[in-house]
């Protein structure tokens, strides 16, 4: 039975990549999948947060969410801390998971840099606790961006490591061949990986310490021309193919990301501006990104004004999240050979 999930981490201004390359994509799955959508404030205490700012940056997710235009009645948007299961199957998959495995994950090397021995024990079993999220559902499908894809990989080896290690007790218990589903990660679009605006080779990152490298869901739309103005390009204009942005990273970032806002392709757009220069090319991108943007910011702004009723919102999906992971959390220590004491 298939079923979406996702999650963003509450940890600082949500930006430009995660707003095309995650959030736009749960909302067009809603109308085809039932959804869960998860504020992963579990994750983001594997690095340092100010507990006040940590708060109000879980509100600020959930807000983005529904501003974008996830339907929280239709789905479920909750947040990680308040469904227990999480933690529970995280648990188990730190068991399951060999420390061979989360070496090779390439996100905790670049997170935790040079001074390794200091990194968070959490930082490190990260993805063990991103694969309980997802099979906690028993989730089929999860949209992301490009750079969750090897944590994609280990969820799916979690997964296929369980049920083989407990084949026999699966089957004995009535599960069939698999208790865990293989998951498929969804990537797509054109901003599957949305790069710096200061830098093509760098991803756009809520941890970039220069703003000039974003744009934050909460910026003006004087901030949002500013930032496109000063993006960093090459001194060509637009090729008039998709073959012409090999090897221009700034330019192919542009393109991609004024095709993801106009729900379009990079084919489409370049085609559009027959070869036109950047100086034509940014205000036209900047006023895309405002007409699009401006409305969220807004509508973000006017939930964020009752934290109440985001509160509300968030503890009601929590509870609809935890009727469907309970028994299959249940079902696992089972598996495993537990005691129930229910
Ligand atoms: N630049 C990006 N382009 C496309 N998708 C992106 N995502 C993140 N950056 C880009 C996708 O957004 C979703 C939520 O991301 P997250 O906040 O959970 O984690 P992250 O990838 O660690 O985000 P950041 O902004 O890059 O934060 P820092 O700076 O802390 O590392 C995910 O689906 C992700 O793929």
């Amino acid at each position: 039975e298939p079923r979406v999930f996702s999650g963003v981490q509450p940890t600082g201004n949500l930006h430009l990549g995660n707003y095309l390359g995650a959030i736009t994509r749960f909302v067009s799955l809603q109308d085809e999948y039932p959804c869960v959508y998860c504020v992963v404030d579990m994750h983001a205490i594997t690095v340092w947060q100010e507990p006040i700012e940590l708060t109000n940056a879980i509100r600020s997710v959930a807000a983005a969410f529904i501003a974008a235009g996830i339907d929280p009645k239709k789905n479920i948007i909750f947040n990680q801390s308040q469904v227990h299961e999480h933690a529970e199957l995280a648990w188990i998959f730190n068991c399951v998971a060999r420390m061979g495995w989360l070496n090779r994950m390439t996100q905790f090397k670049e997170k935790a840099g040079k001074d390794r021995e200091n990194a968070s024990v959490g930082l490190f079993a990260y993805p063990n606790l991103m694969a309980a999220d997802i099979l906690a559902y028993r989730a089929t499908h999860v949209p992301v961006g490009e750079d969750q894809k090897q944590h994609l990989e280990l969820t799916r080896n979690i997964a296929q490591k369980f049920n083989y290690d407990f084949a026999d007790r699966i089957a004995e218990l009535g599960y069939g061949e698999e208790f865990f589903p293989i998951t498929e990660p969804v990537i797509q679009g054109p901003a599957t990986r949305v790069m710096s605006l200061r830098d093509g080779s760098k991803k756009m990152s809520k941890s970039d310490p220069s703003d000039y490298s974003r744009i934050n869901l909460t910026d003006d739309r004087d901030q949002i021309a500013q930032k496109i103005r000063k993006a960093k390009t090459d001194p060509e204009p637009l090729p008039e193919e998709v073959k012409g942005l090999e090897s221009r990273p700034e330019a192919d970032n542009l393109v991609g990301i004024y095709a993801a806002l106009a729900n379009s392709t990079r084919e489409a757009v370049l085609s559009d501006f027959r070869g036109a220069p950047f100086a034509k090319f940014k205000p036209a991108l900047a006023d895309l990104a405002v007409e699009v943007l401006a409305p969220v910011n807004a509508e973000m702004r006017r939930l964020l004004a009752d934290p109440g009723q985001l509160d509300e919102i968030l503890a009601d999906g929590a509870d609809r999240a935890a009727e469907i992971a309970a028994p299959v959390i249940d079902g696992a220590k089972d598996i495993v050979g537990f005691v129930s004491s229910r």
